[in-house]
């Protein structure tokens, strides 16, 4: 007997809504829900086949703890002792910095994830914090800190009502978007075409989304923010800019008007590889939409002038008064946002509070450059201690950062590390412990970090599909008593972590005046939270407090978990609707649209207008199929066309005498690396392409599909010095390498290797 049940898909940001087929307690099938209020019944590849995901045999199902060398299964008991007898030494001796903690992706796609590391950081008391913010979007983050005094108020793109989109350095249709949380992206820009709207693509690439657009350019790597800052240049000089109703709301244009003077469409064309009538024109088309966006993504974050193009993406937006009006780009306001303050001056956004050890990295956002754990772990300095144990929670960085090598090596070299992972892989293989959480089936949902990038305000949750798996223990109270553990309350009941969140939480609110609850008893309110389990109580309170909740019978209409949970396809919370001033935490309660610490990283992007690169440039992609390093496991999503080639293009390839198929070796400042060439027009010239999170050919791990077919680690090509200087994001893209055909003789000599060694076996 089958059953369906649904499920918010965690597989990336879009988060459909989809229907699982279930017999017994196996996820068999998965479909679009079509009453989904937001997805409408969308579905990918990859949400296709959230059963195999889910079933994948190599998943962990106890936890592993390190005896003898070796890890082996044991029980929970054993491997949360392990914990404690493994971090509490750490920090009273060293110190609370001694103990790194490292979060990855699937913390924003789980519960847990957004519920609990905070607690566990505030608990630990640690600087050493890495994640992937880092070798992602933190540029954003450190852009829209300084514009809105939060680094947390990105706008989004209003796909839904657009005229004109302008798209940089992303590509929705392989990876269903992000920072714009949106379930068929596709679909959305296709609809934007046939209502007559235009869509420009900025790419080296001409990827699949680059092939729906009205433009294309191909621009050359890591020179978006010159693009950017000649569009700006000419709004000023055409007088194109109109801020419209944003006027009140901004300072500093005039100021801007002076920093852009040097970056003419004349200046950055060489650069860009661009024509100036091209920069003109767009900028022209950006000013004449009715509405317009600006929205751009990795190609733009992960290169070395990532804060400045972000900066300059809202700028844009800004300058031609497309910022917070519909059809623009607009903050969204989600249904677990916290209850919104009244409009005025705020605290602003610090950077570079502390410094990395070694490097001596400015911190951003609380946190260090994913790029430098390395060398945080393996440096002894006399400023202090290196970091001596380490908390990693779904996080693979011996593939996703900077030279996979030095961190293997610094990984085992940890007085102790405990990995919060569902697989024995490059990265967990060298914990003391491993704490697998269970499969998405057997975890409820809620999008806590993506509904604050959705392109419509709505609000789903889910509970479990599938019962927990006897012997398993659902990934919240993993973290829960990892934080017990780590923080010298080991053996204390997890509810107590959910419960003191509440506590602090309630007594918060109840002392704000804005606040609904104000005045109100925190312990009376506590009591009226509903839900199973702490998480539940977590939302719940969340849900009530936020700008749709009930206010604990304030608004009796409003959101509770119980209405969430009486409406399974979600609730639809309308469109995008314009918020300003209200997210502004800025010191002058205004968009400060020339903070000092982008002025100041200006000068660096002037002299990037002689820059260019010598030879080949590498930048990465990916694939539909796939998602960062940890999907290759299954068979259903590997294989095609998804597989770890290096895109070149013919004229390059004809002029290093690299042939289609025949295997190509890349060296960078990091290493070397070899991989198959796949020749293609795709890729503009001087551009090499590699995508991420292969390299599956380490020993000791459990990926048995993925390393039939490994592929190698892009980024071992890199040694972690390449680095924004103002948000420590990683330089993943625009890398210089070099590039030439593993010839015959190298060949030859690799196979009499192999026959040598072979020969007194035979
Ligand atoms: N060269 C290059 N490098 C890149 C990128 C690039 O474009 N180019 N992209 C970067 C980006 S954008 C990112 S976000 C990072 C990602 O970097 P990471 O977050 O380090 O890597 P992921 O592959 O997303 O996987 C993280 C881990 O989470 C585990 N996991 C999966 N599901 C769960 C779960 O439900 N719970 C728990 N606890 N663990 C789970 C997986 O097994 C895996 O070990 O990589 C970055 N690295
Ligand atoms: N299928 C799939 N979906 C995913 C993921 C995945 O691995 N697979 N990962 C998820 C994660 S963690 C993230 S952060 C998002 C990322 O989502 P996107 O940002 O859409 O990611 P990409 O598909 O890597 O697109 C980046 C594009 O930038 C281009 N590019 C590279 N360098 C430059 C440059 O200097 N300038 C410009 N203008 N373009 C450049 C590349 O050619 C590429 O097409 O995707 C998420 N969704
Ligand atoms: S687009 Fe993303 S959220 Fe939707 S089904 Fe595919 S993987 Fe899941
Ligand atoms: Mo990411």
């Amino acid at each position: 007997m089958s059953r369906t049940a649904l499920r918010i898909c965690p597989l990336c940001e879009a988060t459909c809504g989809l229907t699982l087929t279930i017999e017994g307690t196996r996820v068999t099938g998965a479909r679009g829900d079509r009453d989904d209020v937001f997805s409408e019944g969308f579905i990918c590849p990859k949400g296709a086949s959230f059963g195999a995901v889910d079933g994948d045999p190599d998943r962990l199902r106890t936890p592993l703890v390190r005896k003898d060398g070796e890890l082996r299964e044991a029980t929970w008991q054993e491997a949360f002792d392990a914990v404690a007898a493994g971090i509490r030494p750490a920090v009273e001796r060293y110190g609370a910095n001694s103990v790194g903690v490292v979060l990855g992706n699937p913390n924003v796609h789980t519960m847990a994830g957004a519920l609990y590391p905070p607690v566990l950081l505030a608990g630990l008391g640690t600087r050493s914090l890495f994640t992937a913010s880092t070798v992602d979007q933190m540029p954003k983050h450190v852009s829209s800190g300084l514009l809105y005094g939060d680094a947390l108020a990105i706008p989004v793109p209003d796909l839904d009502h657009t005229d004109h989109l302008l798209l940089i350095g992303a590509n929705p249709l392989e990876s269903n978007g992000s920072l714009c949380t949106a379930p068929d992206f596709p679909g959305k820009l296709k609809a934007l075409k046939a209502r007559g709207g235009t869509l420009t693509v900025i790419d080296p690439r001409r990827t699949r989304t680059a092939k729906l657009a009205d433009r294309h350019l191909a621009i050359r790597p890591g020179t978006d923010a010159l693009l950017l800052a000649a569009m700006t240049y000419v709004l000023f000089e055409e007088e194109l800019v109109d801020l419209g109703g944003l006027t009140p709301h901004v300072q500093g244009v005039e100021e801007l008007r002076d920093a852009v003077r040097h970056f003419t469409p004349e200046a950055v064309t060489a650069a860009c590889d661009i024509d100036a009538d091209v920069i003109r024109a767009l900028a022209r088309e950006l000013a004449a939409a009715p509405t317009a966006a600006v929205y751009a993504r990795i190609g733009s974050c992960t290169v070395s002038h990532g804060t400045l193009a972000s900066w300059l993406v809202d700028v844009l937006n800004i300058l031609t008064g497309n910022l917070d009006r519909p059809g623009g780009a607009l903050f969204p306001q989600s249904a677990t946002d916290k209850t919104p303050r009244p409009a005025g001056p705020g605290r602003g956004f610090q950077l570079a509070r502390w410094h990395s050890r070694v490097s001596e990295h400015p911190e951003a956002k609380g946190e260090l450059p994913l790029s430098a754990l390395a060398e945080e772990i393996d440096t002894a300095t006399p400023e202090g201690e290196p970091i001596r144990a380490l908390i990693a929670i779904a996080a693979n960085p011996v593939l996703s950062a900077p030279d996979g090598d030095r961190l293997d090596k610094a990984l085992d070299s940890l007085d102790f590390m405990v990995s919060v992972d569902p697989y024995l892989n490059e990265t967990s293989r060298h914990a003391h412990v491993v704490l697998p959480p269970p499969p998405p089936s057997q975890s409820a949902h809620y999008d806590f970090a993506f509904n604050t990038f959705a392109v419509r305000n709505q609000v789903r949750y889910t509970r479990a599909a599938v019962p927990l798996e006897p012997g398993r223990m659902s990934e919240s109270e993993i973290l829960a008593r990892l934080t017990l553990a780590a923080t010298g309350m080991h053996g204390a009941d997890p509810a107590a972590v959910d419960a003191l969140v509440v506590q602090q939480t309630l007594g918060k609110a109840v002392k704000e005046p804005h606040s609904p609850v104000h005045g109100r008893d925190p312990e009376e309110l506590a009591e009226q939270l509903t839900g199973e389990n702490g998480p539940e109580r977590r939302l719940d309170m969340m849900l009530r407090l936020g700008p749709y909740g009930d206010g604990f019978g304030v608004r009796p209409d409003g959101l509770t978990l119980e209405k969430v949970l009486a409406h399974p396809h979600g609730i639809d919370l309308g469109p995008l609707r314009p918020r300003l001033p209200q997210p502004l935490k800025t010191p002058s309660g205004k968009i400060e649209l020339l903070p000092q610490p982008i002025a100041d990283d200006l000068p660096r992007l002037t002299r990037a207008l002689d820059e260019r690169p010598d030879g080949l440039v590498l930048i990465g992609r990916r694939h539909l199929r796939s998602n960062n390093s940890w999907m290759h496991n299954v068979p259903a999503l590997t294989g095609g066309t998804n597989r770890c080639t290096l895109h070149i293009h013919p004229a390059d390839a004809e002029r290093l005498g690299v042939r289609d198929g025949a295997p190509v070796r890349l060296k960078g400042a990091g290493g070397e690396v070899t991989a198959p060439a796949e020749v293609t027009d795709g890729v503009r010239q001087g551009v090499v392409s590699l995508p991420h999170g292969w390299g599956h050919n380490r020993p000791g791990t459990r990926l048995g599909h993925a390393s039939t077919d490994p592929g190698v680690n892009v980024n071992q090509l890199l040694d972690g010095s390449l680095l924004d200087p103002l948000s420590g994001n990683a330089v993943l893209n625009g890398v210089p390498v070099e590039i030439s055909p593993v010839t015959e003789a190298v060949t030859e000599a690799v196979s009499e290797a192999v026959t040598e060694k072979l020969t007194p076996l035979t």
